[in-house]
């Protein structure tokens, strides 16, 4: 973290000190470091007395509601009161608050702590550091600078944070201050084990039957270095399972030695494919992405194709076969 994202810290310090009703939110398809840094950040305020309301910004997925203080989030209402201080975690621009972008207007100040180098530094505070693995480490530094004591619920978020945002501490954002981090949850008592099991050991039977049924569509182009795989909305019925369960599946593809590009076509609708991108080494995906109009980063973006399913493929792989060549 560099010298003005610290003053950025310290000035947000201030503000909380100064008021009492404190808002957070999550963003739209929320993910572990999301929930885990909001949920960590708002427990920590709690024990020093803050007035928090927790809000959410879209469906919260079923894996997460066994963190700690996750019963507490909800949507919100104009009787939880004025909005002293908001507070946006993981969050790259204000459009991924869904619903409650409306409330940065109403609140007086805004504070946006986030580790995506395309953050549009929406808030009047802006705690941004692209070099931090996750937000989860931000919130744990802000935490610590608060002089708030570290306890089992908040570690337990810390930890579901930065673990899901690092695939389990591997990817290369990961440094020896993320296992200092971890360090210390482990020391005051953070169950990992407990954590791990809830997050990654925990696929449902319905998930179950639409991964095997969508293996079956997987294709291989350009010497089995780029693999495709669809999952139409047949598939969710025939498995009981919801789109959302298809999380996972393209990490899982990629994990084949050949592949240097995995690619994850969803049908949202029947003429509107939702493209999911991975690559391994070489491939910046972010780049054949922005030619849809989608975006994201080296290794991992997105865009959507208005066709049917198979035109969407043959589009996609055209334009990854020009790159991979
Ligand atoms: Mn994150």
């Amino acid at each position: 973290m560099n010298k003005s994202t610290n003053h950025q810290m310290d000035e947000a310090i201030k503000l909380i000190l100064q008021y009492n009703n404190i808002f957070i939110a999550s963003h739209i398809n929320p993910d572990g470091d999301n929930i885990g840094s909001m949920l960590a950040i708002s427990l920590a305020l709690r024990k020093i007395n803050k007035n928090v309301s927790v809000l959410k910004s879209d469906v919260l997925p079923e894996d997460f509601m066994f963190l700690p203080g996750s019963h507490d989030i909800q949507e919100y209402k104009e009787e939880l009161g004025p909005i002293d201080i908001f507070i946006v975690v993981d969050c790259s621009d204000e459009d991924r608050l869904g619903n409650n972008k409306a409330l940065l207007s109403n609140a007086k100040k805004v504070i946006n702590i986030d580790h995506h180098i395309s953050n549009t530094m929406f808030g009047d505070l802006n705690i941004v550091d692209p070099k931090s693995a996750a937000t989860g480490e931000l919130i744990y530094k802000l935490i610590k600078k608060m002089g708030i004591s570290l306890d089992i619920d908040i570690g337990s978020n810390l930890y579901t944070a930065i673990s899901t945002d690092t695939g389990k501490f591997s990817y290369e954002s990961v440094t020896s201050r993320t296992h200092r981090i971890i360090a210390e949850l482990i020391d005051i008592g953070v169950d990992f084990n407990t954590i791990n099991l809830n997050l990654y050991e925990n696929m449902s039977i319905e998930k179950t039957k639409l991964f095997i049924q969508s293996l079956s569509t997987l294709k291989f182009y350009e010497g089995n270095s780029i693999v495709t795989l669809k999952i139409t909305k047949e598939m969710l019925k025939h498995a009981g399972a919801k789109m959302e369960d298809a999380e996972g599946i393209i990490s899982f593809i990629r994990k084949i030695e050949s592949v240097e590009v995995a690619c994850v076509l969803k049908e949202i609708e029947m003429n509107n494919i939702k493209i999911s991108l991975r690559s391994k080494r070489d491939v910046d995906v972010a780049l054949i992405a922005q030619s849809f109009d989608g975006g994201g980063h080296i290794r991992a973006a997105g865009c959507s194709i208005n066709s049917n399913i198979e035109e969407a493929e043959k589009e996609i792989v055209g334009k990854i076969r020009e790159v991979v060549r």
